[in-house]
């Protein structure tokens, strides 16, 4: 028995164990740092509202969310020309001078870089200061010891700013691209460790050549060295279950060792493979061998951390909108006008009040939450009066499974990029509905080479929980690799015309076994 293992037995951690990723689901770039004892992360968010979700741990293994960055109109416009997997990109949050401070990217129309500010992380964050003069995406934010401010952005290259004011100070300057021919130097990180500036880097492209390098210099502005090790993290032509593996903080903990926060993917089915929950945070430790770190693995069961595990409160499966806010885990696509939806109008219900008049609009009403479990069980109970909507997975406009009522009518509607159909219908009575999704993974081992990732099973259920499964469905054409871009899956409510009333939405985990115990004992 480890160290690790025989800790385990006395300090919460399965047998001396974490898994990874440890935020499941649609949770790319993370970007993370510690004030004391305390660790919070951030990641992208693209063309869903509110953005940046922001999350707290205290062991770097367990996180919640305590809210989102950008959560107000006036910090985060998406237009409606935002594309899917545009609008936000890869921030960083970092701690200094008494204040959070996070920098990022909204590649929406009339966007750019900005930054933000917040005492308290949980919000409110300030209005952004704009950043003109910073170009390209990925930015990232360092003070020097005479309090100069560095932006270093994807290129790699760097500019001096005034982070009060938004306005760089000198010319930007080049300060590395990675290996000799690989593309995409982006999502800069850089860090003062004892005399070094060390500058984190990712490569080859968020795809499956994805790597982490790094190099290191005296002075934050360079001449940098690469690190002989180079890329110091790559799953790439291996046949690990993480793939994609990249875009990398750095972070030391509070009892001085180091870690590493990463983006990576799980990809199911047969060749070449789906990954349909979206790029995923992952956890790894580092240590520190003649001044260059090193990462100890990215893998699904890895060594528990050197501290007690500090489980965090979670959400319940079931939402039942009883309270007049909405859990900051709920978003919606590009925007949220308060007139869209309400918590009053039925008190106990969420109203969704239709715009576009289906999931293929970019202004449709819907209120998703992440699907962060390769199988899951999702229901809702649904009154259309008089209106039409229902559940949907959603990975953009152009590819979203769902089923709908509305009519005296059930039905499946399928969207798989120009083609559109509705593959079943049943009756159902006039009132409220019971909608059902079923994700369900293969069984280990159950695998060819055309093999689905997942399959989709949608349909109603009577109130005696018999579930009438209208259409299953192949889940690759709800991958990344079909659908392309940068988000994952979505699942959760629309409405397509008139108001329509929600009294409850259950996400419900459910194990590769068929157990639906949440594997952190009712965490989700
Ligand atoms: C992000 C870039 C990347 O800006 O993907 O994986 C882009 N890395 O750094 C979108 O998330």
């Amino acid at each position: 028995m480890t160290m690790a293992q025989a800790r385990g037995t006395t300090d919460g951690w399965p047998d001396g164990t974490f898994r990874n990723p440890v935020l499941p689901g649609f949770h790319p770039d993370p970007s993370v740092c510690r004030v004391g004892d305390d660790y919070y992360l951030v990641c992208s968010s693209f063309e869903y509202f509110p953005g940046v979700p922001i999350f707290h741990s205290r062991d770097l293994v367990h996180w919640e969310q305590i809210g989102n960055v950008l959560d107000r109109p006036g910090q985060l416009t998406l237009p409606p020309s935002t594309a899917s997997s545009g609008g936000v990109y890869a921030p960083t949050l970092r701690h200094h001078d008494g204040r959070f401070w996070l920098i990022v990217t909204n590649c929406a129309d009339g966007g750019g870089n900005l930054l933000v500010t917040a005492e308290d992380p949980a919000g409110p964050w300030s209005d952004p200061v704009r950043l003109p003069g910073v170009p390209g995406i990925d930015p990232d934010l360092t003070w020097d010891d005479e309090g100069d401010c560095w932006c270093t952005y994807a290129g790699i290259e760097q500019v001096r700013i005034d982070p009060r004011t938004g306005r760089t100070i000198g010319e930007p300057r080049r300060l590395w691209s990675g290996a000799p021919g690989a593309q995409a130097p982006e999502a800069p990180h850089l860090y003062r460790v004892g005399g070094y500036w060390y500058l984190l880097i990712a490569e080859g492209g968020t795809e499956r050549g994805h790597a982490v390098s790094v190099a290191r210099a005296t002075a934050p502005g360079g001449p940098y060295e690469p690190c002989p090790a180079n890329p110091v993290l790559t799953h790439r032509g291996t046949n690990r279950p993480i793939q994609n593996t990249g875009h990398a903080d750095l972070v030391e903990a509070a009892d001085g060792s180091w870690w590493l926060v990463l983006l990576g993917v799980r990809p199911g089915g047969g060749t070449p493979g789906w990954h349909v929950l979206g790029r995923e945070t992952f956890l790894a430790p580092v240590t520190w061998v003649d001044g260059w770190p090193v990462v100890g693995g990215v893998e699904p069961v890895m060594a528990a951390p050197p501290w007690p595990a500090r489980p965090t409160p979670q959400p319940p499966a079931r939402d039942d909108f009883d309270a007049v806010g909405l859990h900051p885990r709920w978003v919606s696509v590009r925007s949220r006008p308060a007139e869209s939806w309400s918590t009053t109008e039925r008190p106990g219900w969420l109203t969704l009040r239709a715009r576009g008049a289906s999931m293929d609009e970019r202004d449709v009403t819907f209120l998703g939450r992440r699907q962060q479990h390769p199988s899951c069980r999702v229901r809702t109970l649904v009154d259309p009066a008089g209106g039409r909507g229902g559940l949907v997975v959603r990975l953009d406009e152009r590819h979203h499974h769902g089923v709908e009522v509305g009519d005296g009518e059930a039905r499946v509607l399928v969207r798989i990029g120009s083609v559109l159909a509705t593959v079943a219908t049943r009756a159902v009575p006039a009132g409220p509905v019971r909608l059902r999704v079923d994700v369900l993974a293969p069984a280990p081992g159950d695998w060819h080479p055309g093999k689905e990732p997942d399959v989709l099973r949608f349909g109603v259920e009577s109130a005696d929980g018999t579930f009438d499964v209208l259409a299953e469905l192949d889940g690759r054409y709800l991958s990344t690799e079909v659908a392309g871009g940068f988000t994952g899956r979505v699942i959760g409510m629309y409405a397509a015309t008139g108001s329509v009333h929600f009294d409850w939405f259950d996400y419900q985990p459910e194990d590769g076994d068929g157990d639906p115990t949440p594997r952190d004992g009712g965490a989700i």
